[in-house]
């Protein structure tokens, strides 16, 4: 299965911890890693704090939704990630955007990622790597481009 998954951090050396993500995500027992963006600078949103750094990569894996989202939460624990409230500022926070065409709505999980369509952060490394990409039940994501087109985003390498 293919699975896509935002990668960002505002918190720390937020750029070493994204580069370390990624790294960490190659090694991943059960996944391959395909392909990891660029990397970008880009403007909290909804949420206070530095500016974040923000990645997307894509996966081709054997692991189960679940089984592949606390692989996520284990790469964020060795970040130290805490979360004192709703979108504090992170050391590292891996979300599991897509996986494969499948919709996913359990207690823990919900794909594709309910927000990912509104967010400049998401849509820019994604499409980068996957430009032709469709957001199973919403259509082609490059569809919701021009209405994230306030938000600041830079490609930084
Ligand atoms: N993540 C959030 C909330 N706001 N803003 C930016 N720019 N980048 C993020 O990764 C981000 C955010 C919740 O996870
Ligand atoms: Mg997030
Ligand atoms: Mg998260």
């Amino acid at each position: 299965m293919i699975a896509y998954v935002g990668i960002g951090a505002n918190l720390g050396d937020a750029r070493a911890n994204v580069l370390d993500a990624i790294e960490r995500l190659r090694a991943l027992p059960g996944a391959r890693l395909l392909a990891a963006s660029s990397l970008y600078r880009s403007a909290p949103i909804d949420s206070g704090g530095d500016d974040y750094v923000n990645a997307v990569a894509a996966l081709d894996t054997e692991l189960a939704p679940q089984a592949l989202l606390e692989a996520l939460q284990g790469i964020e624990q060795a970040h130290g990630r805490e979360r004192p409230y709703r979108n504090a500022p992170r050391t590292l926070d891996l979300d599991l955007l897509l996986y494969g065409e499948r919709s996913i709505a359990t207690a823990t999980l919900t794909v594709p990622h309910p927000r990912m369509h509104e967010r400049a952060f998401v849509l820019a490394p994604l499409l980068e790597i996957a430009p032709d990409l469709a957001i199973p039940g919403l259509g082609p994501a490059a569809g919701f481009v021009p209405q994230v087109a306030g938000q600041f985003i830079t490609r930084t390498d």
